[in-house]
């Protein structure tokens, strides 16, 4: 664990009122930092808001029962700090300019290699499996409440991020902390009920036509999905059920499969490519070339253009990688 500077603790301490926001389409890891940090801070008397862009969705509404989810145009100055969770650069928050405008310091939390420490305070512990486990040492090493009801919250992204302790990100501390949180009382089955047996029909029937369409490059080493808008509707949903039907990572539980490449095509021209990989190939350095990043074994980008361009301009470079990469042993 990488420890944390005085000064950023000194500044939590010192502020009365305080906003807290993650990155647009919050994952787990994502919504349970914040709410376990915003949970943890109000006990100490303190003010916290959260704000998102677009909302937080309903996969993990469970965490924000009875929360008001400020958004950015409701958000005016009088903030002492802003501080922003698992996020690698600042405009994945969808809001930087509002946040800059506030006028106030910014601390950043996180855990990916791609972090461009765009705060006044930047805190990134590339070897902790989620900015979960991140806040979790910061509340105990800040002496902060920590209660079941900041555990729920940090044991849900301590899970996801983690792919269910399957990651090869996975290290004894992130064990250690799991331990610690059971220890605190949470009821851990009902949360990984919600996340592993929550899906809906749709979710499904978009898994299905994922999984009878995708494709092998480089003797399996690469697979390949594309989802296109057409296809996404024609089955009633739209493009975010490719995130909550788990395609994913079943790309890349193919036994063959160094990389799986989702390629999502959304309304207006946008296209998303999601990657997941193992054997320790980077997947994060090919995300951030296309304007995104994450983590070595889970990435994702998303430009504006035409979806064949966007497939054939990164399924180009990941044969060009993988022919180049070699499993380290
Ligand atoms: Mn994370």
């Amino acid at each position: 664990m990488k420890s944390f500077d005085h000064d950023l603790i000194q500044k939590v301490n010192n502020s009365k009122k305080i906003l807290v926001t993650s990155h647009i389409y919050p994952d787990g890891d994502a919504a349970g930092s914040v709410m376990g940090l915003v949970r943890s801070l109000r006990l100490t008397g303190k003010t916290v808001d959260i704000a998102w862009f677009n909302g937080v969705g309903d996969r993990f509404d469970f965490l924000f029962e009875k929360e008001s989810i400020l958004t950015p145009q409701e958000l005016h100055p009088g903030y002492d700090v802003v501080m922003i969770l698992d996020i690698g650069s600042e405009d994945r928050t969808g809001f930087q300019d509002i946040i800059r405008e506030l006028g106030c310091s910014i601390i950043n939390i996180d855990h990916h290699a791609t972090n461009t420490g765009f705060a006044d305070y930047d805190h990134v512990d590339i070897d902790a499996s989620s900015t979960c486990e991140v806040v979790f040492h910061l509340i105990k090493t800040a002496g902060w409440p920590l209660d079941a009801s900041v555990g729920e919250c940090l044991y849900t992204g301590l899970v996801t991020d983690s792919r269910h302790f399957q990651n090869e990100g996975v290290t004894a501390d992130t064990f250690l902390t799991a331990a610690e949180l059971k220890k605190l009382g949470i009821d851990s089955a009902p949360i990984i009920r919600r996340l592993v047996q929550n899906r809906t029909a749709i979710d499904l029937r978009v898994l299905g036509l994922a999984l009878s369409t995708f494709e092998l490059l480089c003797n399996g080493q690469i697979a390949i999905v594309v989802l296109r808008d057409k296809d996404i509707k024609a089955l009633g949903a739209d493009y975010r059920h490719a995130w909550s039907s788990g395609i994913f990572s079943y790309l890349v539980s193919l036994e063959s499969a160094l990389v799986g490449a989702s390629f999502i095509e959304a309304e207006a021209g946008k296209v998303f490519c999601e990657f997941r990989s193992k054997l320790g190939f980077d997947v994060s350095r090919i995300a951030a070339r296309f304007g995104g990043g994450g983590h070595r074994g889970a990435s994702g980008c998303s430009q504006e253009k035409p979806i064949e361009q966007f497939v054939q301009e990164i399924t180009d470079e990941l044969i060009r990688q993988v022919t180049q990469f070699k499993v380290s042993t």
